[in-house]
């Protein structure tokens, strides 16, 4: 094979700096596979599941510290602190590289430094980069094998000049001579860094072993490092679902969705249409790589190639196909085993068994036990392919042309079921303004406040936000605008007054669905509005659906009053971003108030 003399020199100097007891490059192979496995059975740290009923699975308890993404460590160090934002975690890069690379240096004493070459995207599709992770995890080497594609077809595409991002790993734990290893070695919280170095196209993580933190593929190269790339080559790198939906007479359509956590992403990437002859296929659940092809389109790949998606909750009714996904071949994290060597969480669909093994590794028993069985961001990391429902296009090279962007937020008055925007930079104002209401199911002082998270993107912008944002608008300014995605709010959590949820959610989202499908082939009845554009009375199709019209009418209202509250509540939201916000952003917002004001 080609000697790529820049990896090469990059490998060396990172071992020189982490000192590994040796350095082990991944094929990706099957074989390769087995035996990571073998070993981290052989130490404790995994257990094989029963192959009788999860064939090639397995458990891992994480560091009870160590259970989700650390936001407050997590660094953008761009050249400048205003290119980071007024929303990113800003160091001087210098200063941190002096910081981490005391932290770095013998970090990987006593373990081996595995090579990791990934590509995100089909291997060789015009959309796809690839990126090297050097890590001292195997449970990093396993998990990335699932969530990306790794190995020696990936070096073979990088040749000997081909560029690559850079991640570095380490758990933040080296090991004295003789010394057994922790199940779960990591760093404590203050020695934890998840660094971006947007300018080098390098991402160095220190200290922690959980996904978003260790699998560096995820939100730190997908989503912060690609964001900037996206910025700098004119492509779109957003925390999207990908999704085509088929209506009977065998149309398909693509949509991909921007929604905050707990809003049901993975839910609605493979849900099961309650309206009948109609399909939905999932093209991704996460990430969406978006970029303008030949013809013009914007065109969609999902660059991962698994699902990293929350266990407790998830069932056979709230997620059937994630339910069919996570059968066999899956690593699951701080779930509960079972006495037959299975796995159980809460909100699985059925009852606990008498005794279980809780995600600490304790006994558990249904009868004297408070706790919960299985932590509440319990994951499960499984190979897309193994989905029911994937879309067979899902690793299109040429990726799939999106017809239709929805952004979605949780609200539980103000914002409709569902309303279009007049146009690309109008959309651009929707999403700026993606929000969720804090509710008193969160123990919040904070009930009722409203949170931002502009396209579901807060934590994972890699660069100042307003420029994020301009960046979306230059996006739409194309010769060709006609051949746009159109742009779409969705509200699945409007409430009633006594706080019943007005929309039955799950596979009732595609009646909505349909509606934008419609709309985007130039059908759907509409009605203009202050806000956007809006389904007429009867538009969403509620056949078969137990709605009454006043119920469909409540979903679809627009209250003046409420909406001039959000105006103002967008106001104050606007103005914590300073000068740097576009221009025709607060135009829009000019034009929505006096819109409203006439109304
Ligand atoms: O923590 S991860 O980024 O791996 C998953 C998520 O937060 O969506
Ligand atoms: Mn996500």
């Amino acid at each position: 094979m080609m000697v790529h003399k820049k990896l090469q020199a990059w490998i060396e100097e990172v071992a020189t700096m982490c000192q590994p007891d040796q350095i082990y490059w991944c094929d990706g192979s099957q074989e390769e596979n087995d035996r990571l496995f073998q070993e981290m059975v052989n130490k404790g740290q995994a257990i094989r599941l029963n192959p009788e009923k999860r064939p090639g699975s397995y458990l891992f308890r994480s560091h009870p510290s160590d259970v989700a993404r650390v936001e407050d460590r997590t660094f953008i160090a761009s050249g400048k602190k205003e290119d980071a934002g007024p929303t990113n975690n800003w160091v001087d890069p210098v200063a941190l590289k002096k910081t981490m690379t005391t932290l770095f240096t013998g970090s990987m004493k006593g373990r081996t430094m595995y090579v990791i070459p990934f590509s995100m995207g089909p291997i060789g599709s015009p959309i796809s980069k690839i990126g090297v992770e050097l890590t001292d995890s195997p449970y990093v080497v396993v998990n990335m094998r699932i969530m990306t594609r790794i190995g020696t077809a990936v070096l073979e595409t990088l040749g000997a000049d081909g560029e690559f991002v850079k991640c570095l790993h380490s758990v933040g734990v080296p090991l004295k001579d003789g010394e057994t290893d922790a199940a779960w070695p990591c760093a404590p919280i203050e020695e934890k860094y998840i660094s971006h170095f947007p300018d080098q196209r390098t991402i160095w993580s220190y200290g922690s072993g959980y996904g978003g933190n260790a699998l560096l593929g995820k939100k730190c190269f997908a989503l912060r490092i690609a964001s900037v790339q996206a910025r700098d080559e004119g492509w779109m790198a957003e925390h999207m679902l990908i999704l085509s939906i088929t209506d009977p007479q065998g149309n398909k359509k693509y949509v991909t969705g921007a929604f905050p956590s707990a809003t049901g992403k993975t839910n609605l990437a493979m849900h099961i249409p309650s309206l009948p002859g109609w399909k939905v296929e999932t093209v991704g659940d996460d990430i969406a790589w978006m970029k303008f092809g030949e013809d013009g389109r914007l065109r969609a790949i999902n660059p991962e190639a698994g699902f990293f998606g929350v266990a407790p909750g998830t069932s056979l009714e709230s997620n059937y196909n994630a339910m069919r996904s996570i059968e066999k071949n899956t690593i699951f994290t701080n779930v509960a085993l079972t006495d037959d060597g299975d796995v159980w969480w809460e909100g699985i669909g059925y009852d606990a068994p008498e005794h279980l093994i809780d995600w600490k590794g304790n006994d558990w028993t249904a009868a004297d036990s408070n706790a919960l069985a299985a932590h509440p961001n319990a994951r499960f990391t499984a190979p897309a392919g193994q989905c029911p429902v994937i879309a067979p296009e899902w690793e299109d090279p040429a990726g799939v042309p999106v017809d239709a962007i929805l952004v979605g937020g949780r609200r539980p008055n103000t914002i409709p079921l569902i309303h279009e925007s007049f146009d690309w930079d109008h959309g651009v104002f929707m999403g700026s303004t993606l929000s969720s209401e804090i509710t008193a199911a969160t123990i919040s002082n904070d009930i009722g406040q409203v949170r931002y998270d502009p396209f579901a993107m807060l934590p994972f912008i890699g660069y100042n936000v307003c420029d994020y944002l301009q960046h979306w608008i230059d996006i739409g300014a194309q010769p060709e605008a006609d051949k746009l995605p159109k742009i779409f709010y969705v509200n699945w959590f409007r409430k009633d007054e006594s706080g019943k949820w007005l929309w039955p959610g799950y596979g009732d989202n595609s009646r909505v669905l349909k509606w934008v499908i419609e709309r985007v082939s130039g059908q759907g009845a509409a009605v203009k509005t202050p806000i956007g554009y809006m389904p007429s009375p009867d538009a969403i199709d509620t056949d078969g659906l137990d709605i009454s019209a006043a119920e469909m009418k409540a979903l679809l209202y627009v209250d003046k009053k409420l909406w001039l509250q959000n105006v103002d509540l967008i106001k104050a939201y606007y103005a914590g971003f300073g000068d740097r916000l576009p221009q025709s952003l607060r135009l829009q917002l000019e034009a929505l108030e006096q819109r409203l004001t006439a109304l």
